[in-house]
């Protein structure tokens, strides 16, 4: 077997980058360590400042051609992308569950459903992509998306397949050229991604991968000049250290960054209902910029509410993601589960109760927290923890619920629990979020904006919303007179 290749649940993958359609490895190497068990799972070419500028060549080598494919054939290719990814969906299963340590049995069902659905979404997109001719004093209006250059995607290890391909397919169907840089904690399915692709006849240089630390290669990457657009999904102060990168070139910025969000449960909600809703805010380890970790009640059902939710809560099995009966696995990183008990040992120092959990798990297992006695002005409650960590507060009328659910920086979303529809309609008009969920949580559909405001990002994925960004839009006005008919 190669030195460059290494082992994962059975699966091949390539540790090193894929530029201009070849495999290039670096001197360095970083050791990718699974958060299951710190079994190592291999070493990873760790790229430079030099490979990551020409990684940026290779993508703008390649974009001319990739641009003037036609856009049947551009779609005809990302078809063959997601029908590489069905194939394979169970290896890319079982290699993102040892990387991430989220549940396979979500990757399986899931994940890489949706993962095989971006590129077809986006393929089939494309092909619909008109805004009707309009006139103007006799003058045709025609606009057209033209595709915009090459593009940088920076991604994090929370969601790492499924969140690549959310942006690396609207790029590649919009006629850009990419340059993906994974995060390094969870290298390897963007790895898997670029043998598919090449399999699937996507053109070299068209989807480069780069491999490495954000804070070795990243300003080489977002700092480039040859950069069209930057879309980045992660922290707050990473994105505000792209932004300035990007500002210097002015390069268009799309932001997905964190939440605080919170679960309203009002006294007329179906409890039964709520308390499920709640405690589905601990998958993936609450790793989940959606997550709703706050939890607003209604004083009146306050009690019977959390009643009920430590029953369900004590009952889940928090373990191996890899086996089926498991609902919580472990956090992705030491450094991450460090951070996880910062925030609650201050909370708890700060006067706060651990209802259950509150603690460290074995290994890098945290246990599932709920922590009342919490105010609103507090760490815990105004930043983003991601990890397994649900405050509850409560609340005696709907507008100290509204007032409370977006009195923080955030607001990427809200889920609600009310029986009333009047009062869903009034609530959800007065929230700050990019998605409200009402009596449900994480229905998500790729024709629907995604995004949030205030620090929860900048502009909004899914759909045209992609395509506008990805693209250059451009309106031709042509004259009725001035031809030479012939
Ligand atoms: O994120 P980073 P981290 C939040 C969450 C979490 C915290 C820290 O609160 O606890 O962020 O996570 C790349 N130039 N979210 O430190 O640093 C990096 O290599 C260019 C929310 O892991 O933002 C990785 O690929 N890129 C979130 C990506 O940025 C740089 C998901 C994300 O890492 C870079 C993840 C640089 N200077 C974390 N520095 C969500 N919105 O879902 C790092 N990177």
């Amino acid at each position: 077997m190669s030195a460059h290749l290494t082992t994962v649940a059975g699966v091949a993958v390539d540790t090193r980058h894929w530029i201009g359609g070849e495999r290039v490895a670096s001197t360095d190497t970083f050791t990718d360590v699974s958060p299951i068990d710190g079994a190592p799972l291999g070493e990873i070419s760790r790229a430079t400042a030099s490979e990551a500028a020409a990684a940026v060549a290779a993508a703008k080598a390649a974009f001319p051609g990739w641009a003037a494919t036609p856009r049947a054939e551009r779609a005809r290719l990302l078809h063959a992308v997601a029908a590489g990814v069905e194939r394979r969906a169970e290896e890319l299963a079982l290699v993102e569950t040892t990387d991430n340590g989220a549940l396979l049995r979500s990757h399986r069902r899931g994940v890489m459903p949706r993962v095989a659905h971006n590129f077809r979404f986006f393929a089939d997109r494309l092909l619909g992509l008109e805004h009707e001719d309009f006139t103007t004093r006799d003058h045709t209006n025609h606009v057209t998306w033209d595709p915009a250059g090459p593009c940088v995607l920076i991604t994090p290890w929370n969601a790492p397949l499924m969140l690549a391909t959310w942006k690396v397919a609207p790029a590649l169907a919009a006629g850009n050229t990419v340059v993906l840089k994974p995060a390094e904690w969870t290298p390897l399915t963007a790895s898997l991604l670029a043998d598919i692709a090449a399999e699937a006849g996507l053109p070299p240089g068209v989807l480069n991968v780069v491999q490495g630390y954000g804070a070795e290669i990243g300003d080489a990457l977002t700092g480039h000049p040859d950069v069209r657009r930057i879309s980045f999904t992660g922290s707050v102060p990473t994105a505000r250290h792209i932004a300035a990168r990007a500002a210097a070139n002015l390069t268009p910025l799309s932001l997905e960054l964190g939440g605080k969000s919170p679960l309203l449960v009002f006294a007329d909600a179906d409890l039964d209902l709520a308390v499920d809703l709640a405690v589905e805010q601990y998958d993936n380890a609450g790793q989940v910029c959606l997550a709703a970790t706050r939890l607003l009640v209604e004083e009146a059902v306050a009690e019977e509410f959390l009643h009920r939710f430590v029953a369900k809560a004590s009952g889940l099995r928090q373990g191996d993601p890899r086996e089926e009966g498991t609902d919580i696995g472990p956090t992705i990183h030491p450094r991450q589960l460090e951070k996880i008990d910062g925030f609650v040992q201050r909370a708890r120092a700060a006067g706060a109760r651990a209802v259950i959990g509150g603690h460290r798990g074995p290994g890098q297992y945290y246990a599932p927290t709920l922590l009342t006695g919490v105010r609103q002005d507090s760490e815990v409650v105004q930043e983003e923890v991601f990890g397994p960590v649900l405050t509850l507060q409560t609340f005696r009328t709907e507008d100290e619920a509204v007032a409370l659910a977006n009195d923080t920086r955030f607001g990427l979303a809200a889920t609600l629990a009310t029986g009333d529809r009047e009062r869903a309609d009034r609530v959800t008009a007065r929230l700050v979020a990019g998605t409200v969920w009402v009596n449900c949580f994480f229905v998500r559909d790729l024709r629907a904006p995604f995004g949030g405001s205030r620090r929860s990002g900048v502009g909004r994925e899914g759909d045209v919303w992609s395509f506008d960004f990805f693209c250059d839009l451009k309106n031709t006005v042509t004259a009725p007179k001035g031809w030479q008919d012939h």
